[in-house]
């Protein structure tokens, strides 16, 4: 049994939940609040799955992996269909890069310690914060609207479904959550309609649906609704 410790509002947590639905693997989700006491996941018996205290982790028949692209990879090797990565060498070369930029380059400044250490060490205020976000996510998202849009090359609009091709892949599992963040932020995604078109055709796909943050049973609206 494919078990994933995750937090409903955790993108890094949604992508894997994405890879496991798209590859119709079924896990049991164990939530971890990223703040009630101060956080579940800085708890001992957690840093003994994860050493860095982050979400996700899966663990797996003895096998614990932290790093959501590490699990996804994992899976992908385990469960090869239907793929997150492109057969040629050099379109995975492609697919990798722009999952990268978002998880590498984009996410860790938005994550939820580096906000708390700009307002408790730095002592950025919530106007410093949200144009501390803004300004990281629209870089990374001006490069990977331009970068979709020269990989799209030759095709059909309508077959560039997804950032690389019509099909997703691990850069679709990695700009999604991205979204969902750039949205949460209130960032003005107008500026990038390439990413925002693959993101409302991705987002209505039951893989991509089930794992949103709201249809989480850990999320503050299903905990709500009893
Ligand atoms: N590179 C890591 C990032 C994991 C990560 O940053 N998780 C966030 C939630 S999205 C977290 O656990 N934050 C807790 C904290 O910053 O204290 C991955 O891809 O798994």
């Amino acid at each position: 049994m494919l078990r994933l410790y995750t937090y409903w509002r955790s993108s890094a947590a949604y992508r894997v939940r994405i890879a496991l639905n798209l590859k119709g693997l079924s896990y049991e989700s164990v939530p971890v609040h990223l703040l009630r006491d101060g956080g579940e996941h800085k708890r001992p018996d957690y840093l003994g799955l994860h050493p860095q205290g982050l979400v996700p982790t899966l663990a797996a028949d003895g096998l614990v992996v932290p790093q959501s692209l590490a699990i996804c990879e994992y899976l992908e090797e385990i469960h090869p269909e239907p793929r997150l990565l492109p057969g040629a060498a050099r379109d995975r070369a492609t697919v990798r890069g722009m999952a990268l930029a978002v998880a590498c380059d984009v996410h860790p400044l938005n994550n939820l310690s580096i906000l708390q250490y700009l307002r408790a060490e730095l002592g950025a205020d919530d106007a410093a914060v949200g144009r501390w976000v803004t300004h990281w996510i629209v870089r990374g998202f001006t490069a990977l609207e331009r970068w979709v849009e020269a990989c799209a090359g030759s095709t059909p609009a309508q077959a560039q479904r997804a950032c690389y091709g019509a099909a997703p892949t691990l850069a679709d599992i990695c700009l999604v959550p991205q979204m969902y963040n750039a949205r949460r932020f209130g960032v003005d995604v107008a500026p990038f309609p390439r990413l925002q078109a693959i993101c409302r055709h991705l987002e209505a796909l039951p893989a991509f649906e089930a794992a949103r943050p709201e249809a989480q049973p850990d999320s503050e609206q299903a905990l709500a609704s009893g």
